[in-house]
């Protein structure tokens, strides 16, 4: 038994099922997805519903899941006018999502939204005594195993959308993470972005995670969707799974 992470799958159902392949998960496994499941890519909506139906897979929201759970009418009609419509569905990749999402029964699309709101946002978990912290980008210890639907919503604005590697004003990982005793395990900004835009020797090459103090980056940048790849060996891209029990990764790329 092992437990493994991913991160930002994007819609790419083909490409995620070839991970697990290649991971041989099994039913004694368990797998944490840790946001942005959905857009760009046209499978989310599958995807959403084949992690609900596996007992032994969780996600937690991504700042993609925040946007539609801000834009679709949640009552369940295929309605999409919310405060984030406009930029969930024009500018992050939400069209195709909306699509079939409305294409689905009226009760599918209540049971998929309810589902959605008892995610978690920040998780811990413990393996082989080692403490991790799964986000989908940033942390606030206020929202640790709180469910999205008791949450408060700005610190989930923050965890989701904000970011170490953005230099977003007022995040300071190092000085915050440093703190805690967990590994801190999240995704959401694509680890060729990093590598590409800081440089330096002691980045590896190609579709792996980032290492950086305790913290780990694991989007393998499946936002880039799947003629990405140019030859260069820091662009090939696809999904990170991490094994929490030593570490190991597992890279798949398109
Ligand atoms: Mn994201």
């Amino acid at each position: 038994m092992a437990i493994y992470t991913v991160s930002d799958l994007h819609g790419q159902y083909d490409l995620f099922k070839k991970g697990l392949e290649k991971i041989g998960f099994s039913d004694r496994d368990f797998l944490y997805v840790l946001g942005d499941v959905i857009d760009r890519g046209r499978d989310g909506i599958k995807l959403l519903r084949y992690i609900r139906e596996h007992k032994n897979m969780d996600m937690l929201l991504g700042n993609h899941e925040h946007m539609m759970l801000h834009s679709v009418d949640h009552s369940g009609r295929a309605l999409c006018s919310g405060i984030d419509s406009v930029i969930w569905l024009d500018y992050n990749g939400g069209d195709v999502t909306f699509d079939r999402y409305a294409a689905l029964t009226e009760g599918a699309r209540k049971r998929l939204l309810g589902w959605l709101r008892n995610r978690y946002v920040v998780k811990t978990v413990e393996v082989n005594k080692k403490r991790f912290c799964l986000s989908h980008s940033y942390f606030d210890q206020s929202l640790i195993n709180i469910r999205y639907r008791y949450a408060d919503e700005a610190a989930v604005y923050d965890v989701v959308w904000r970011s170490i590697y953005r230099e977003d004003p007022g995040t300071n990982g190092i000085d915050l993470y440093g703190k805690y005793d967990y590994t801190f395990v999240s995704g959401h900004v694509p680890v060729q972005y990093v590598k590409c835009y800081y440089g330096g020797e002691h980045i590896t090459p190609g579709l792996t995670a980032l290492w950086h103090g305790n913290m780990v980056d694991i989007d393998g940048g499946c936002s880039y969707g799947e003629h990405f790849y140019d030859g260069n060996p820091e662009h090939q891209n696809g999904m990170l799974f991490l094994r929490l029990d030593d570490l190991k990764e597992f890279p798949v790329s398109f």
